[in-house]
């Protein structure tokens, strides 16, 4: 596909219209930053692991050196890396309509592409946080492998603040969703195989309520039925397209 059929002139028309845009990335709009997305088939983090099976509570209470190492590879990995055009692409976005960017990615590089108000909705790689005290922070966590880092303020173990399987999404992160999803009048998913929730909720919440649903991947997904535009391309590549043909207008 070229980029011509990723600007098809009623989208560009469509975005030029929208009075509140509400976007949900997901892992896909990293790939090109060099992360692996989690369910991609031979490179994914998860290409070994089921992720139901990786990601959850008791994964993690019961082997927490083996988890801490994952995730500590997975920061110096995301730390060695740096945002891509489709980042840049959505931060120049939100500088010119009203946005509101939702992300399930914990890499937090929409922040460091220039992104603001950036509602990371399974939370972030690089904080520590104790269950036992409430404790938040960074920098607790020791380099060295097999190494449990403990809470500073009541010694119990830490964990990496970020969203496992079978807990609850923390609620300023579904308001702030929820709200999104309530008053755009044009949804873009981008970058997601739209499979976790309640996270891929909120395209099909929005989609039911009248919005433009729209969707850049360029794979199939359960959203793809559901969306009046697929974009079926790279988003480092789709984005920057987009902003582009809209352009010349503003
Ligand atoms: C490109 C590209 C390029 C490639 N450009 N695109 C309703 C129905 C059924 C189940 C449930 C339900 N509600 C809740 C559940 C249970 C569960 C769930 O959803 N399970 C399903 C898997 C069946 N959800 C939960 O447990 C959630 N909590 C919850 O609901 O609490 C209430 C509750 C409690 C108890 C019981 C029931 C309810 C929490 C979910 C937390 C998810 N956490 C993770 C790990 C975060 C920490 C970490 O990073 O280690 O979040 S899982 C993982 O998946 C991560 C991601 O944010 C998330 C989504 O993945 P994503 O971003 O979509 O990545 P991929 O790899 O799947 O897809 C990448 C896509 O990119 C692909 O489509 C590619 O084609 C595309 N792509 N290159 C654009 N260049
Ligand atoms: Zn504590």
């Amino acid at each position: 596909m070229n980029d011509l059929d990723w600007t098809p002139a009623p989208l560009i028309e469509r975005l030029r219209q929208a009075q509140r845009i509400a976007v949900m990335t997901g892992a896909g709009i990293s790939a090109e930053s060099g992360i692996p997305t989690f369910r991609d088939d031979a490179d994914g983090l998860w290409s070994k692991f089921r992720p139901e099976q990786l990601a959850t509570p008791g994964a993690f209470s019961e082997d927490p050196a083996t988890t801490w190492d994952w995730y500590r590879w997975r920061r110096q990995k995301v730390a060695a890396a740096h945002p891509n055009a489709g980042h840049a692409a959505l931060a120049a976005l939100q500088t010119e309509v009203t946005l509101d960017l939702i992300t399930q990615n914990v890499d937090g590089l929409h922040l460091r592409a220039g992104s603001t108000d950036v509602v990371e909705f399974h939370g972030n790689l690089f904080e520590d946080r104790c269950d036992a005290c409430g404790y938040s922070g960074t920098g607790a966590v020791a380099a060295e492998a097999g190494f449990v880092p403990h809470c500073p303020r009541c010694n119990a173990v830490l964990r990496p603040g970020v969203v496992l399987f079978g807990e609850m999404i923390p609620e300023d992160g579904l308001s702030a969703a929820t709200a999104a999803s309530e008053s755009c009048d044009l949804f873009l998913s981008i970058g997601t195989s739209s499979q976790v929730y309640p996270a891929a909720s909120f395209a099909e919440f929005a989609k039911a309520r009248g919005a433009t649903l729209v969707e850049v991947n360029p794979e199939y997904t359960p959203l793809t039925p559901l969306a009046d535009y697929a974009l079926t391309g790279p988003a480092a590549e789709v984005l920057p397209a987009l902003l582009a043909a809209l352009a010349p207008h503003r």
